[in-house]
């Protein structure tokens, strides 16, 4: 049976993808070259340093470590402000209406975000007291494709990968979900999550009854 369920933030829960695709770009730009919405793409998952080194290669340029250091900060810094105006209003449609359904039938939940200001972004929503277990930036060694910020929520809630079903709209972290032994819901395009179990629009396309049902599904 599914006795908790696990959240991606960034994509799921609140659309924060298009700050850090304005804050990534403005650094871009500083440096001479621009980031297209479609290169944006492939950053979503992937952790801040990881993200820097690949649009430092996009743009062909090599730098200094200390140099990273301090471009990550920039970006960070620049983030944070539009994150500073974010207020439950940010909550993306259909996540107030399934966190309901979800606390009456007594499930779990867990975050399951790579971002170190996860929590900050839950306390700006006020949804910091809404998950069992919150998993971030600061918690996991590995970022995603890699399973870990998965299986660290399920062994945090005491129950088993395949009792676990995650949501989420990046492809890195459908394939996280599916190398942790979970079942894997994508929100986005079915021909971009093609990993995923299931893939709707937007969670405000699915009920709780119809997540419950998924177990059947399991390849
Ligand atoms: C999010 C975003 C990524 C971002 C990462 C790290 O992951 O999707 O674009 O680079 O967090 O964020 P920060 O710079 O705040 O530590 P997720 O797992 O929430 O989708
Ligand atoms: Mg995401």
């Amino acid at each position: 049976p599914i006795n908790a369920l696990l959240f991606d933030l960034d994509g799921v829960i609140v659309d924060t993808a298009i700050y850090h695709y304005q804050a990534w770009r403005r650094m871009a730009n500083t440096l001479g070259f621009d980031i297209s919405q479609e290169f944006n793409e492939q950053l979503k998952g992937i952790s801040r340093t990881e993200s820097l080194e690949i649009i430092l290669a996009h743009g062909g340029l090599t730098v200094s470590e200390n140099h990273k250091l301090e471009l990550a900060t920039q970006k960070n810094e620049w983030y944070l402000e539009l994150v500073s105006q974010m207020t439950p209003a940010n909550i993306l449609p259909g996540v107030t209406a399934l966190f309901g359904a979800v606390k009456a039938a007594h499930l779990k939940t867990a975050l399951g975000s790579v971002s170190k200001n996860a929590r900050l972004i839950l306390e700006r929503i006020g949804m910091i007291d809404d998950f069992d277990a919150i998993i971030d930036g600061t918690k996991i060694t590995r970022g995603k494709p890699d399973p870990e910020v998965f299986l660290k929520g399920a062994a945090e809630l005491e129950v088993r990968p395949d009792e676990c079903v995650v949501f989420e709209d990046a492809v890195a972290g459908i394939e996280a979900a599916k190398r942790a032994g979970m079942l894997a819901i994508g929100i986005g395009e079915p021909s971009v999550l093609t990993q995923a179990d299931l893939v709707v629009p937007s969670l405000a396309a699915l009920t709780l009854a119809e997540v419950l049902t998924l177990t059947g599904l399991k390849t």
